[in-house]
């Protein structure tokens, strides 16, 4: 049976985001059908049933006229959200353990990190000063999670299984077992009042932009044990105001920050971040997805659909997550 081909359109230019080798294992996942690299492969648009992308250009899927699903290879979907051509046919996102388990350990990484000094203490080696502070146990820190969703989740659950006392903001109404849950815009301020540590695992909406900004941050918890509070963010950078975390690292409102995305990616070499002696910096690497497993979960939906069954982890585009 001719099936609809699966159109592959991967713009990461990094070595993580290798379109070569998501190709290589569509092929192998998707022996059936024929799995088509854009831009270099010879194609009629009509055949194409199935988009798999990251970061695709403005335009680029509404040129496929029997489109039936679009699969984004990442768990974020706000550059796709920003198209106003988008297809109006069903968009899914990744939500597996995989990726789940990757941004978690980049989670612990960082709140541990701050928690445990490291900043001070390889600061300390560099001077070959044997100097160490007061330790506190991790019940002490309040760690705070914006985005209490398939990533926020799991960290948070993590994090309390650590001895950290954490809590959670979302939406709409969560219950999870050994985290304090806040939602909507009336508990933002409670739920930060408590936080020394904020991670930010928001999406990125009209809602959710440019959260993360001076007025937030002057929230966070006051006399906290670190110091000042810290910023831990790898949800996207869209949500953060750049001059903001700058301004409030300087002057103390903010006593560090680990930041996995920026406003403008790659980050610009004249960005003050890049040698910012309060911050951590990753290349928006905390979770990379896998195209092992990634490959696999698209087979796999792309089969169920095709036998009449539901697609899952859909956006809803009215939410825009
Ligand atoms: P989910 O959709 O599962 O969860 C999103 C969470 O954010 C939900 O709890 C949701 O609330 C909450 N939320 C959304 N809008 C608001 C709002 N306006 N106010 C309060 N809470 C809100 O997403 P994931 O957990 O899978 O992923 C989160 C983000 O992480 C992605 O969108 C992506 O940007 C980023 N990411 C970054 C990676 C990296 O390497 N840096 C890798 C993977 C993802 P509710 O529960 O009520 O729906
Ligand atoms: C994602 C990402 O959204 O890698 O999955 O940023």
């Amino acid at each position: 049976m001719n099936k609809g081909a699966l159109a592959l359109l991967v713009h990461g230019g990094t070595e993580n985001w290798s379109p070569q080798r998501w190709k290589d294992r569509f092929d192998q996942v998707c022996s059936d059908r024929r799995v088509l690299l854009l831009p270099d492969a010879a194609f009629d648009p009509a055949e194409i049933h199935y988009a798999a992308v990251w970061k695709p250009a403005q335009g680029e899927l509404a040129a496929f006229p029997n489109l039936r699903v679009i699969f984004n290879l990442g768990a974020g979907v706000d550059a796709l959200m920003a198209d106003s051509t988008l297809p109006k046919v069903p968009l899914v996102r990744v939500a597996v353990d995989d990726l789940t388990v990757r941004m978690t350990e980049y989670v612990v990484l960082h709140v541990l990190m701050h928690h445990r000094q490291e900043l001070y203490l390889r600061a300390s080696q560099r001077e070959k000063r044997w100097a160490p502070k007061f330790q506190r146990p991790a019940s002490a820190i309040s760690v705070g999670v914006m985005g209490l969703g398939t990533l926020g989740s799991n960290a948070a659950q993590v994090l309390g299984r650590l001895g950290f006392r954490v809590s959670g903001w979302s939406r709409s109404a969560r219950q999870i077992d050994g985290i304090e849950c806040f939602h909507g815009n009336a508990q933002l301020e409670p739920f930060l009042r408590r936080t020394d540590i904020l991670v930010c695992l928001l999406p990125l909406t009209p809602d959710t932009r440019h959260i993360l900004n001076r007025e937030l941050f002057a929230k966070l918890h006051r006399n906290s044990p670190l110091g000042a509070p810290v910023l831990v963010n790898a949800g996207r950078g869209g949500l953060q105001n750049e001059a903001d975390i700058l301004a409030c690292l300087d002057d103390g409102t903010l006593g560090a920050a680990s930041l996995d995305v920026y406003e403008t990616e790659p980050l610009p070499a004249d960005s003050p971040f890049w040698a910012h002696p309060k911050v951590v910096l990753t290349p928006h690497n905390a979770a990379d997805t896998d195209p092992d497993e990634i490959s696999k979960y698209v087979a796999r939906q792309i089969e169920r659909f095709e036998a009449g069954g539901t697609l899952e982890n859909v956006v809803d585009p009215a939410r825009g997550y």
